[in-house]
């Protein structure tokens, strides 16, 4: 009788009832400190879902990560609940480091509204070759090219996805290693616009000088741009006389000359 016979004759002869089998009662992933997520909302890499328990009846996990078993990084801020991932401590807080393909993240999510969205995430790297994908319950949303010069160079790279209303799972997973991420954030398509138009010019009121044809200043208007200045010189009921008027902005001596019919 070899080992593994005498294995079965000592442990299978009492019977298979008596063999116990307690199997883990399943337990769902849960939000990082109760907090749903809220999109729009920024979200931190490092406040991924606690890990649940178990498998459920439809052969799911309720794992909320996965990730090679040691820890690369030098932080402890889910030591107690994620030892596995590897966070680092950087000079923008905590960051989700050692991203090896095949590594994933979840959260659960809340999203105000559905349609687009302009999702934007703080990452480092060093190669041209990285990226993860986001999806929403298993469905891919975007794929994100990843690249860097350095580890401690952080920079937004975007995505515009469109998502669905209400609470969801969330999903990041690496498609092609390495990258640091310290957070995402989803804002409206609309606002993103907005702002990026504002933040690349400003408009600002100046003031403009307006002259007859024998260069007499007649009086000064207030503008956002020597063109809407034109316009409403135009259309200005003060200006009875049709005839050529010159605009001169009063900032950068910029001159445009109008000419009005009546
Ligand atoms: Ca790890
Ligand atoms: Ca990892
Ligand atoms: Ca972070």
């Amino acid at each position: 009788m070899n080992w593994l016979e005498d294995y079965f004759a000592k442990n299978l002869s009492k019977g298979k009832n008596d063999v116990t089998f307690t199997p883990v009662e399943p337990e769902p992933q849960l939000p990082f400190k109760g907090k749903v997520r809220e999109i729009p909302g920024k979200i931190e890499a490092e406040d991924f879902d606690v890990p649940g328990k178990g498998v459920n009846e439809d052969g799911t996990t309720n794992a909320s990560y996965s990730d090679d078993s040691e820890n690369h990084g030098d932080s402890d801020y889910r030591k107690d609940d994620a030892p596995a991932v590897d966070l680092y401590n950087k000079a923008t807080g905590v960051i989700v480091g050692y991203n090896q393909t095949g590594d994933w993240l979840e959260y659960t999510v809340n999203i105000a509204e559905a349609g687009k969205y302009v999702m934007t995430a703080s990452v480092a790297a060093e190669s041209e070759s990285a990226s993860f994908s986001l999806s929403i319950d298993g469905k891919s949303v975007a794929e994100v090219p990843v690249s860097g010069s350095s580890w401690d160079d952080y920079k937004d790279v975007t995505a515009e996805v469109t998502l669905p209303a209400g609470k969801h799972i969330l999903r990041m997973d690496v498609t092609a290693e390495y990258f640091d991420v310290d957070y995402f954030n989803f804002e409206f398509k609309n606002e993103a616009a907005i702002r990026t138009n504002v933040h690349m010019a400003t408009p600002e009121l100046a003031d403009y000088d307006v002259f007859d044809v024998n260069g007499v200043r007649l009086g000064r208007m207030s503008a956002y741009s020597l063109s809407e200045a034109v316009s409403m010189l135009k259309n200005s009921n003060s200006i009875k006389i049709q005839g050529v008027y010159m605009l001169r902005s009063v900032k950068n001596g910029a001159v445009k000359t109008v000419r009005i019919t009546r």
